[in-house]
């Protein structure tokens, strides 16, 4: 009987309290996976250090051909399995710490795969500034296998399109369409697209163009305002664990000056140097009840009325679906979730 009292009493605090969903901030100083994405790494998954690199237009090989993924299981600080629609994502951060001294130099900005064709290439066009962009993208799966079945140790590829490994990989960089379907940018080059990452990674304390020194941190803070970022990110929490892959077009091989050993490299949690420096993520996120905007219990016309002065001030509690823009799409997402209780 006491413990029902309890509970009556939390629950006519809780009531009192109503008020819309507050951001929770998380943390995840280690990876659940970390991994590196290469055909020929010799033991997937227990590597010390991942290096990001590409082999650019070399038949066999992908453009994005050294590629990171990296893993954080969320579950336990932010609820998994709820409709996609209850989470929307503020801020998303991936942290990288660079394992190799002076081995390339730090671009933080947009390069189109024109400034790695060959100079004779009608379509070549010179690279404004020293080095190429590291970026981040979410994660794509081929040959069946999905977040849930691919793990840390699970086997590159299935059969290539050109031997040993050109477009066979079984996880890669990904760009979404409006209805989720991945694309595979790791042959982006000979394929002849630009693709726009989901962030760039950017170091304090080192300018553009210098050579980077080991132990800088690469700061990937991800464009969640961007439509199918945000959509890709609520599904990750969905599921329970939030999933990014790693690469850029620093040509170990093939490109204008034919590669270079020039190309970053990041711990991993294996690493007996990784303490304090493996991956990170930062995450700052809202977890609503849809339409029960006060958080009671209860779907009525006082959610509708805390939504629309959210709404009529353009604050950010109003933005339901997470794009960064309070507009009439948010209205109507609330609204129809209110009539359907
Ligand atoms: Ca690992
Ligand atoms: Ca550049
Ligand atoms: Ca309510
Ligand atoms: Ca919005």
């Amino acid at each position: 009987m006491k413990a029902n009292t309890l509970a009556v009493t939390a629950f006519g605090l809780w009531l009192a309290s109503g008020a819309a969903a507050q951001p929770i901030s998380v943390t995840y100083p280690v990876p659940t996976l970390d991994r590196w994405v290469y055909p020929f790494g010799g033991q997937p998954g227990k590597e010390y250090v991942i290096p990001i690199f590409g082999a650019i237009e070399i038949p066999g090989f992908d453009d994005r051909d050294g590629q990171g993924l990296f893993g954080f299981t969320t579950s336990a600080q932010v609820p998994a399995g709820l409709p996609v629609a209850r989470y929307r994502i503020v801020s998303a951060t991936l942290t990288l710490t660079v394992a190799v001294d002076n081995q390339f130099q730090y671009d933080p900005t947009f390069d189109s795969f024109r400034t790695v064709l060959q100079h004779s290439d009608p379509l070549y066009l010179a690279d404004a500034d020293a080095g190429k962009p590291v970026e981040v993208f979410g994660v794509g799966y081929r040959n069946g296998w999905t977040a849930q079945t691919f793990g840390e140790t699970s086997t590159f590829g299935g059969a290539p399109i050109v031997p040993p490994s050109e477009g066979a990989r079984n996880c890669f960089s990904a760009i979404f369409d409006s209805n989720g379907v991945a694309t595979d940018v790791s042959r982006q080059v000979r394929q002849r697209f630009d693709v726009t990452p989901m962030a760039t990674g950017t170091i304090a304390n080192v300018a553009p163009g210098a050579w980077v020194p080991v132990g800088s941190k690469v700061v990937f803070d991800l464009n969640v305002c961007e439509p199918t970022a945000q959509d890709y990110l609520k599904k990750n929490l969905a599921d329970g664990q939030v999933r990014l892959m790693v690469s850029s077009l620093f040509p170990a091989q093939g490109g204008p000056d034919g590669g270079s050993g020039a190309y970053s490299a990041y711990y991993t949690k294996e690493s007996p140097l990784a303490n304090g420096n493996t991956a990170k993520l930062d995450l700052v996120v809202v977890v609503s009840n849809g339409a029960d905007y006060n958080n009671d219990g209860f779907i009525n016309a006082l959610d509708y009325d805390l939504f629309a002065s959210f709404f009529e001030a353009g604050s950010p509690e109003a933005d339901y679906n997470g794009d960064c823009f309070v507009n009439a799409l948010d209205y109507d997402l609330f609204a129809s979730a209110f009539e359907q209780g």
